[in-house]
């Protein structure tokens, strides 16, 4: 399976990870990732508990922190929002 991501489409995710970069670190740590599948989640309607959310951000971060430092790069960032588009 291909996932290609229009110039648009990379210029919006571009966007979102700057929002959440607030340290301008370059990078999305785990406490900020909580805090935007928190907000997702409201957006959503969906209720999860803290413990939920927090197990959910491991098996994220398991499954995109592909050099293993515990946070997001852009590129991390962007193979997790195209594996998981909502
Ligand atoms: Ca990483």
């Amino acid at each position: 399976m291909e996932h290609l991501v229009s110039g648009a489409d990379e210029d919006r995710l571009r966007f979102a990870f700057q929002l959440y970069d607030v340290d301008e670190a370059g990078t999305i740590n785990n406490h900020t990732l909580d805090r935007l599948i928190e907000a997702s989640m409201v957006e959503n309607d969906l209720v999860f508990s803290q413990e939920q959310v927090s197990h959910l951000v491991k098996a994220l971060l398991r499954e995109a922190d592909t050099d293993k430092n515990g946070s997001f790069a852009f590129e991390e960032f962007k193979q997790l929002i195209e594996v998981h588009p909502d």
